[in-house]
């Protein structure tokens, strides 16, 4: 309350910036993080290791992904579905990190929703080429909450637009840290992500790592 009273006449925080109803762009919002986080991700990685899934069409995607949390998302030919049992391995998502639950908290009640608890954070990773064509996130149980997304590494044009994947989409360059929170009317909204550029990231190297966290069920 305090803090949106004087939104806009004090410096309350990292900038924030509505891209749609119910979408705000956080700039720079993880880095406060980064110290916990990346050590955290790396023991993630280590224990359930990026693969390239197959979507139900039988296409390999180009980014690479695994997940933690008590959820999992997958893709094979069978469908898109949240799993608790990574299937390269066959044993449960290693445990959501602290720092990455408190985060995604943080995050969501800076854009106003309060109260997040995520299960599942499915982790994204793109080497340069590597895209995600304009898709809707629907795989979860209750649209009223929200998902919170986190940029890591290289910079990449994120793609947001509508309600039909006709809509023209956005385009948002998402760097180091940004985080975008997605909700209410646009949590049905097409987004994607244009072909990553090659670069070279100070901590992260040669690829742009995306958090996304979701209430799966
Ligand atoms: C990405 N992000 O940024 C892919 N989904 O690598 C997503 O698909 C996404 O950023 C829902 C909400 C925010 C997102
Ligand atoms: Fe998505």
């Amino acid at each position: 309350m305090t803090a949106d009273l004087f939104e806009g006449v004090l410096d309350v925080g990292p900038a924030r910036q509505k891209i749609a109803d119910g979408a705000t762009l956080l700039r720079g919002f993880a880095k406060a993080f980064e110290h916990d986080l990346m050590p955290a991700l790396h023991a993630i990685i280590a224990q359930a290791p990026f693969r390239h899934m197959h979507t139900p069409g039988g296409h390999q995607m180009s980014v690479a992904m695994t997940n933690c949390g008590s959820l999992g998302w997958v893709t094979d030919r069978s469908g898109y579905r949240y799993d608790a049992i990574d299937p390269e391995i066959g044993k449960p998502w290693p445990a959501m990190p602290a720092v990455f639950l408190l985060l995604a908290r943080e995050a969501a009640a800076r854009a106003g929703f309060a109260g997040f608890a995520p299960d599942a954070c499915l982790i994204n990773r793109y080497e340069p080429g590597a895209r995600m064509s304009l898709h809707q996130d629907r795989d979860e149980r209750d649209f009223d909450q929200p998902i919170v997304s986190v940029s890591l590494g290289l910079s990449a044009v994120f793609l947001f637009g509508g309600p039909k994947r006709a809509d023209k989409p956005q385009r948002y360059r998402l760097q180091h840290g940004d985080v975008v929170v997605w909700g209410g009317p646009s949590r049905l909204f097409f987004h994607g992500v244009a072909p990553l550029a090659d670069g070279e990231h100070a901590l992260l190297g040669r690829q742009r790592i995306n958090l996304t966290f979701r209430r799966a069920r």
